[in-house]
């Protein structure tokens, strides 16, 4: 893994929580968009070292939802900068990890990404992204 690139904070109201980040916190907006693949509306906060990913849900059909259904705002993913997302897939399937994904697939910004079990992650639902 080369670096944690972002933390993904699943909330219920993209519109309503962003006064926190921004003016509360004072943290910069980078950019708001809208990832189809996924099913959300994310928002990138520059905090600095890292970047914060504000995850809304955009149909019950999305990870999100059902994650804020049942556990409610908060953390949900910690995402590793990577090069070459196919061959560090492959190295983890070899030591046993469980992958969420085949192959990447689009995510944020345009990075394609991958997702690894958090049952295999000892509770943690980790995301692997490569920017292109
Ligand atoms: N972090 C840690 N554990 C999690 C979790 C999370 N974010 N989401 C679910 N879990 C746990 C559950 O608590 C549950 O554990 P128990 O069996 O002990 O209760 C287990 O994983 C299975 O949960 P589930 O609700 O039965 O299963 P789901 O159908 O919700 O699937 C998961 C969970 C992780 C497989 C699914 O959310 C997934 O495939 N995620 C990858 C894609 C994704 O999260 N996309 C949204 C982000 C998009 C982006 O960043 O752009």
């Amino acid at each position: 893994m080369e670096k944690v690139d972002h933390i993904g904070i699943a909330v219920r109201d993209l519109n309503a929580v962003l006064p926190y980040y921004t003016e509360t916190l004072g943290l910069p907006l980078m950019k708001i968009e809208e990832v189809e693949s996924q099913n959300v509306r994310v928002a990138f906060i520059d905090a600095g070292n890292v970047k914060l990913e504000l995850l809304e849900p955009m149909a019950e059909e999305s990870a999100i939802f059902k994650f804020l259904e049942k556990k409610g705002e908060g953390i949900h993913h910690i995402a590793f900068g990577v090069v070459g997302i196919e061959e560090r897939m492959e190295e983890l399937r070899e030591k046993g990890v469980q992958l969420l994904n085949d192959k990447p697939k689009p995510g944020a910004g345009g990075a394609m990404v991958a997702f690894l079990h958090p049952k295999s992650s000892n509770g943690v639902l980790y995301e692997l992204c490569e920017k292109e």
